[in-house]
């Protein structure tokens, strides 16, 4: 029998898609027997209760007076070097290129080269930090620093080529959901509390960012709300929140808005909407969206980065060029009010994300990267996900 791992897993542990992947991975991998540590600021929110051969290791920073800026990424690395040796860790899996896979570098080069590392690029690691003329060099040599890289979609890794010159072998790993956790809920009760009036739901789920195009979440709605009765759920907060509350003030749709804020199990908010709005200016992946098609709820969104290797247009959402919010409204409208078409899309979300993005397959699929970086030869069987 091919020996289980003991694994070190760095990510960002607040709210983010990159460190709700890593986390759901890691929770995943021990309950297949590997021992996971995570190495991390603060406990991934995700992680949740206890969990067997999970251990988690916090990142402290040293506050020395002469540091103006505390070194986060130097206690990170140091932090990473001892839990290798005092855990006896095979390799390292780090999320975001920055600073966690320079870090891994770093790591390997106090413990030595036997450590191996592993990284996943995620999103704007590459399509806005690599761009940053201070910081390409650095994102250059921790990918070509790491024994195997990964990538969430073949869009990000064709980026990750042509803005960094990268030649080496680049997995791509799909994200994937969790089919016991997303799936259709029954929650009739919580969608009368939202739509009294059976209006419809649409739903915007982010960290409201400037690349999520918050203004063309609400450009779209407003159109849809002019065709007919709905409301918009908006899930989340961040820096574009309060411009977003200003531009429904000024339309008039205060009350046909919900912001609902963080929320940290998403499966169920998700089971009521009638479609995901994901109008993003870059979006590698598109975690959200496969939440969303789990759940059978179809996604209108842009022709932007990985989104359309995972949404298919006129099957599980409809696409349109970024920013162009008449074409999203009138797709939008064209599905909710076609009842047949509707529930073809919704069936066909639920089929796509059971077989394509399910959880066992993508979980093993990092098993053979592991056991392929460390040279050890493993069978693991990939699974064939059923609906
Ligand atoms: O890259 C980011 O902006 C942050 C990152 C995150 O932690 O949420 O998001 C990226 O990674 C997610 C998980 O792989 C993807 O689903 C998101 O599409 C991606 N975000 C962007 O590309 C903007």
């Amino acid at each position: 029998m091919t020996r289980k791992l003991k694994i070190g897993i760095t990510c960002y542990p607040s709210l983010g898609g990159s460190g709700v992947v890593a986390t759901e991975l890691g929770k995943l991998l021990a309950e297949k027997g590997h021992e996971i540590h995570f190495i991390t600021h603060s406990v991934p929110f995700r992680l949740g209760k206890f969990h067997k051969n999970i251990f988690y290791h916090e990142v402290e920073v040293n506050d020395y007076y002469v540091f103006r800026y505390p070194p986060y990424d130097l206690a990170l690395a140091s932090k990473m070097a001892q839990v290798v040796q005092m855990q006896e860790l095979d390799l390292l899996h780090v999320h975001y290129a920055v600073p966690h896979a320079i870090c891994a570098y770093l790591a390997k080069q106090m413990v030595g080269n036997q450590l191996k590392t592993v990284t996943t690029l995620h999103g704007t690691d590459i399509t806005v930090l690599a761009q940053d003329e201070s910081l390409k060099d650095l994102i250059r040599l921790a990918i070509n620093s790491s024994d195997s890289v990964t990538a969430v979609s073949a869009d990000l890794i064709k980026e990750t080529r042509e803005l960094l010159d990268i030649t080496r072998e680049i997995d791509l790993t799909y994200n994937f959901v969790d089919k016991r956790v997303y799936y259709p809920r029954e929650c009739q009760s919580l969608k009368a509390d939202y739509a009294p009036n059976g209006e419809k739901l649409l739903m915007h789920i982010s960290n409201f960012r400037p690349v999520k195009r918050i203004s063309d979440v609400i450009d779209v709605f407003a159109r849809v709300a002019k065709a007919m009765p709905a409301k918009l759920l908006l899930v989340g907060e961040g820096p574009e929140l309060t411009k977003a509350q200003c531009q429904i003030n000024k339309l008039g749709l205060e009350n046909r808005v919900h912001f609902l804020g963080k929320q940290d199990d998403v499966a169920q908010i998700i089971s009521i909407a009638d479609l995901m709005l994901l109008p993003s200016e870059k979006e590698s992946f598109g975690l959200v969206a496969l939440e969303a098609m789990a759940c059978g709820v179809p996604t209108i969104g842009s022709i932007a980065g990985g989104i359309p290797e995972l949404v298919t247009h006129g099957q599980t959402g409809f696409l349109s060029p970024i920013g162009d919010t008449e074409s999203m409204a009138t797709n939008a409208i064209k599905l909710l009010s076609d009842p047949d078409m509707f529930r073809q899309f919704r069936e066909a979300c639920i089929q796509r994300a059971r077989l394509e993005f399910c959880n066992d397959l993508i979980t093993a699929h990092y098993e053979q990267i592991y056991y392929r970086t460390l040279g050890i030869e493993a069978d693991i069987p990939m699974p064939v996900c059923s609906e």
